[in-house]
């Protein structure tokens, strides 16, 4: 299925991963526009002029306005390409969805995000991406690890219990739980634990699958 959308991205970014896994697993052909994060692209006049909160990915589509934020870039390709639903079908489905999405989003791939930029030498007054400047707090370091321990621990009892994140079919919580785990595991060295076997066998069924290694 082929697009006049266009996806701004940067390939060492988590969050447009976010992306491009959803946009593979549903088969969407996007035109991906690269953006150096390591040349500072983010900041560039033409960027600036598309995503004014200077992060990616940023989806631009074909009339014009730009959509930012990865879950309301998800939210649009899941209702403008409707097969292969990421984000529910039912209102059940959808609420439930969502409710794993966050909970995958905020406990895990913001616990990571916030330890790996309070530590990075390289993102001293960068704490949070965005279109501020704010120094590091390195006791956030230590609490973040803490709390990527809990995401595990948590993530091993819902997936003890269920197939995928969400529930019987895989879905968006699914994408984000995955690259959150990649993300910890390459930026922290903190890799799914040993004993985690519930957690192992969804990873990997999901790195199986060739839509994951976008
Ligand atoms: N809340 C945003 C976060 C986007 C974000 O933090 N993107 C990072 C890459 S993963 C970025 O663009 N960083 C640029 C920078 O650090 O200056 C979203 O959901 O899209």
């Amino acid at each position: 299925m082929t697009t006049d959308l266009k996806l701004y991205q940067s390939n060492g970014s988590p969050n447009s991963r976010r992306v491009r896994i959803f946009v593979a697993e549903k088969g969407i052909e996007l035109p991906q526009v690269p953006v150096d994060l390591g040349a500072k692209e983010q900041f560039s006049e033409a960027y600036v002029a598309i995503n004014p909160r200077r992060v990616v990915p940023t989806l631009v589509l074909e009339d014009g306005p730009a959509i930012g934020e990865v879950p309301a870039i998800m939210r649009y390709l899941d209702e403008a390409f409707p097969e292969t639903p990421l984000l529910g079908s039912s209102p059940q489905e959808k609420a439930l969805i969502q409710m794993w999405e966050r909970r995958m989003e905020l406990e895990g791939f913001a616990a990571v995000m916030e330890t790996v930029r309070n530590r990075a030498a390289g993102l001293k007054d960068r704490a949070i991406a965005g279109p501020h400047d704010y120094a590091q707090i390195p006791a956030l370091v230590d609490r973040g690890m803490e709390r990527v321990k809990d995401f595990y621990a948590d993530l091993e009892a819902r997936l003890a219990e269920a197939a995928f994140v969400a529930g019987p079919a895989l879905s968006a919580a699914d994408i984000t739980a995955f690259v959150t785990i990649a993300f910890a595991t390459g930026a922290l060295q903190l890799g799914i634990p040993e004993a985690n076997t519930a957690t192992r066998r969804w990873h990997d069924g999901l790195a199986a699958r060739a839509s994951f290694s976008a």
